[in-house]
């Protein structure tokens, strides 16, 4: 457990850079299409592949991983829907607890059961604390959660959250809308709750447009997540990477 991705995450918070994690589900890339996403994603300077999917119902995720190792160096997070979700080939795992919601087994229950499995991957864990808010519609995540999202406006309900994860102990909080989300998470919730932790904040769900993540990042979000949206449309992946690196260094 090197500790090397979270070094880069912080160490690019700390210099005021933001970064931007192009998503892929494994469930939806076929081999082809993964060699563009990852040609697009080297000519744009994407700083992150994230990795995951809510269900993964078939078995490519270490072959995805692999392919991406072939050819690149960006680094690899697994952000797993459920605990089967796991690869030594990753650089690192998100270890989500969704403490936006009140079911015990996502915040602790499947964490005891993954905890020998993940140890012995020797992958780098990131503690993560995962906040669902409201994207405008049903999502796979809310829906498998089983857990109500933070509603939309409801700003201080998500920074108390994410204060209380920090204080905690998570090393990064994720705010996400959901895959798919219509309405990405607002730019008033995501500085609200930026201006009252100091770890990492990543943020995904629904984000479709440039201008879209340029303004998460100004809010203050650190990391942008786009999956689907780069899935449907390929070309979005310099436009949002060329977007959130031009946002001026704040450090
Ligand atoms: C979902 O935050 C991610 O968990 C990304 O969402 O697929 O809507 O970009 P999209």
């Amino acid at each position: 457990m090197s500790g090397k991705v979270y070094s880069i995450l912080t160490g690019r918070k700390l210099a005021g850079k933001k970064s931007f994690a192009v998503l892929i589900d494994p469930d939806k890339v076929s081999q082809k299409r993964l060699d563009t996403l990852i040609s697009l994603s080297l000519d744009s300077k994407v700083d992150f592949f994230f990795m995951g999917g809510s269900l993964v119902l078939t078995n490519n995720l270490n072959e995805c991983i692999l392919q991406i190792k072939g050819c690149c160096k960006i680094p690899v997070v697994l952000f797993p829907g459920n605990p089967s979700q796991l690869s030594p080939h990753a650089d690192a795992l998100l270890y989500l607890s969704l403490i936006s919601g009140r079911n015990p087994e996502l915040l602790i229950g499947q964490h005891v059961i993954s905890a020998p499995a993940v140890k012995q991957s020797g992958l780098e864990v990131i503690s993560t604390g995962y906040m669902v808010i409201d994207g405008g519609a049903p999502t796979t995540v809310s829906y498998i959660s089983n857990a109500t999202p933070i509603p939309a406006d409801k700003e201080d309900i998500a920074l108390c959250t994410a204060m209380a994860g920090e204080m905690l102990g998570k090393k990064v909080i994720y705010m996400d809308a959901g895959s798919g989300a219509k309405v990405p998470i607002s730019e008033t919730m995501i500085r609200k709750v930026t201006e009252n932790i100091s770890i990492p904040l990543i943020v995904g769900g629904g984000i479709r447009e440039p201008e879209t993540a340029y303004r998460n990042c100004k809010g203050g979000a650190d990391v942008i997540v786009v999956g689907n949206a780069v899935e449907k449309e390929a070309g979005l992946i310099k436009e949002i990477a060329d977007a959130v690196h031009s946002v001026p260094v704040s450090a």
